[in-house]
């Protein structure tokens, strides 16, 4: 008889997180990051280099396992703990990322088609809440998988609202798979 163990090579080789995750990945339908799970760790890149910002001196790392949908996990650290407290809404844009021009990262990437539907489900939302220390972590789920491209994970200057607006924009983190 057959054991559950023939998991294919590519994907065991994939990073621990994908192996807690593996009893989701084996289940899954060809998604567009079908068993991957990517990793990017980066300085984040200032909108607005001139003026000082919490962000200014920040890192942060993006996780994303693809399975029966998508896991996000989202760490910053080196945030000015002048903010600790304070939320920021960050989320998945379908733009890149580019230092000193917070419109090439474009809207946010909606799932949806028609009726555009915004909400956290349809979109990737990461707000972050800083800590004394500087540092902030969230997570999100969504049972879909976003498409390949360079993105961006935005981080803006209030929580994001119902209708997914959050303020200004300040750093963002290059993503690209
Ligand atoms: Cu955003």
């Amino acid at each position: 008889m057959q054991h559950i163990q023939s998991t294919p090579l590519w994907r065991r080789s994939a990073t621990a997180a994908a192996a807690a995750a593996a009893v989701v990945v084996v289940a899954a339908v060809a998604p567009a990051v079908a068993g991957a799970a990517f990793n990017f760790n980066d300085d984040l890149r200032d909108f607005a280099p001139a003026a000082a910002g919490p962000f200014d001196h920040a890192r942060a790392k993006l996780t994303m396992v693809g399975g029966a949908g998508t896991k996000a996990v989202f760490v910053v650290h080196g945030v000015d703990p002048a903010v600790a407290g304070q939320t920021f809404g960050a989320h998945l844009h379908l733009g890149p990322c580019v230092a000193g021009n917070g419109a090439a990262a474009l809207g946010h990437y909606n799932h949806s088609t028609t009726p555009r539907v915004v909400n956290d489900q349809t979109e990737i939302w990461l707000d972050i809440t800083v800590n004394g220390g500087g540092n902030a972590q969230s997570s999100a789920r969504v049972d879909w998988t976003p498409d390949a491209g360079m993105r961006s994970v935005v981080i803006h200057a209030k929580p994001t609202a119902a209708d997914g607006t959050a303020g200004d924009r300040l750093a963002c983190l290059p993503v690209e798979w």
